[in-house]
């Protein structure tokens, strides 16, 4: 009920109609003042992106009837001026003797006409943000955490947890210094490892929050634009029409890898949808559920602190070995050798990981400003002590000892 109403209040002023009236119309007007953008790019679409959900298709509607409003506006203003200066011109014999100073009449009617034209654009205007801000009666909630320079999403109901980072490779990027080695694909810096994927004619409501610094999930064609902000969570919804991918990108300006935490939506049918619910229990399950783990074993072993709990070495790096492929082969690879691409420095032999305890744990914590080490303090004390242990003990490093979950907790202090 409440989603009908949604996506049909445009309707109930035949905006949308009219809208798509003079749709044809305007986009010549577009296309003749975008000629130069056009004439460059024979594919290049001057238009907003078509819109995917209900709410999308009303804010593409309300931008074409505002922009209609603004032009008559615009039309009629300079249409009058350029005619009074054509018509009373000085050489034509003309004199300025009128005196309307103080008329109260005109002085009425310039003040009641733009209160109208207001009016009339803030009745539909608003009752699609209202529409935008009801997130009531969701078929499914997702929690959206920005980090820098990434998603998390947590999916309440299945009790899922995943991270979705960029997917395009560093060499298609390149880095100061280090010219791109590859050609760039065609989703360049739009590509993620792990998309969000939801089902199709669901109501999705979004929990949006952040770790560190303002962060903005915006999916144009989703419209939902909604500022992560650290310590607060905002809401947002939407309800896809079609099964497809839908791309986006942070839109708060976050810091220096801002570009490079890409959104990517991917709308099933319900039944694609219930077949990856249970595929991803496999790899992102919050709480391992015994009936899926039995067939698909997690990719990223779940490894768990308890108090008093006996660590041996080689557990420990059992786990690492796992944590580091999700988190940290990307860059410093699986043989620990790092990527001069990325001035990811090698691993192994790096006094930094066979050093003191502590100078790997400062990165792991803080990162390493200005480079693309960034500070992995998201995961748990356990498992950075895995993960340190783990690369302490891999490849040529041999240090034999192993860093404990209660070495991290004294360091994040
Ligand atoms: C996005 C790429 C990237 C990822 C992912 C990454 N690193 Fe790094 N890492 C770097 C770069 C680049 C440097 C070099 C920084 C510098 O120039 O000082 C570095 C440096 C380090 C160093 C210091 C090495 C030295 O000799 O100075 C350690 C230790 C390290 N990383 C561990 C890790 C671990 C463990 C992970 C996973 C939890 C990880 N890194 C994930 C890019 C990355
Ligand atoms: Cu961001």
């Amino acid at each position: 009920m409440i989603s009908k109403s949604n996506i049909g209040s445009a309707n109930t002023f035949g905006l949308a109609r009219l809208v798509r009236l003079v749709n044809p119309v305007m986009r010549l007007g577009f296309l003749a003042i975008a000629g130069f953008a056009t004439l460059a790019h024979a594919s290049y679409d001057v238009n907003i992106p078509p819109p995917a959900t209900g709410i999308a298709s009303e804010i593409y509607d309300l931008h074409l009837y505002i922009l209609i409003i603004c032009v008559i506006i615009f039309v009629l203003v300079f249409g009058a001026m350029f005619y009074s200066v054509f018509k009373f011109r000085k050489s034509q014999g003309a004199k300025a003797d009128v005196n309307f100073h103080e008329s109260t009449l005109i002085e009425i009617i310039w003040t009641v006409i733009p209160f109208i034209i207001l009016i009339v654009m803030a009745i539909p205007a608003t009752k699609t943000v209202l529409a935008m801000k009801d997130t009531s009666n969701p078929d499914l909630t997702i929690k959206v955490v920005g980090y820098q320079w990434g998603w998390q999403y947590e999916y309440q109901q299945d009790g899922l947890s995943f991270y979705s980072s960029l997917a395009t490779p560093w060499s298609q990027v390149g880095q100061p210094g280090v010219p791109a080695s590859e050609p760039k694909g065609q989703n360049y810096l739009l590509e993620v490892d792990n998309p969000m994927v939801v089902p199709v004619g669901k109501k999705v409501r979004l929990l949006i929050t952040s770790n560190d610094v303002l962060h903005g999930w915006y999916v144009p064609t989703l419209g939902v634009n909604q500022y992560g902000i650290p310590g607060f969570i905002k809401d947002s919804w939407f309800k896809v029409e079609k099964a497809g991918t839908y791309k986006g990108q942070c839109s708060q300006i976050c810091g220096k890898l801002h570009g490079y935490m890409p959104i990517t939506v991917v709308a099933k049918d319900p039944a694609d949808y219930a077949a990856w619910v249970k595929e991803a229990k496999g790899k992102f399950a919050i709480k391992s559920d015994a009936s899926v783990a039995a067939d698909t074993p997690p990719k990223v072993a779940a490894i768990v602190d308890e108090p008093g709990k006996k660590w041996t070495l080689g557990e420990l790096k059992q786990a690492g070995e796992s944590l580091y492929a999700a988190n940290c082969a990307a860059c410093h690879q699986a043989d620990g050798k790092g990527n001069p691409a990325m001035k990811a420095k090698a691993l192994d032999g790096s006094p930094v990981v066979i050093g003191a305890k502590s100078s790997q744990i400062a990165i792991l914590l803080k990162g390493r400003p200005g480079t693309l080490m960034a500070g992995f303090d998201r995961l748990s004390d356990v498992e950075l002590a895995a993960v340190s242990t783990y690369a302490r003990n891999s490849w040529g490093n041999k240090t034999g000892d192993m860093v404990l979950p209660a070495d991290i907790k004294a360091a994040r202090k």
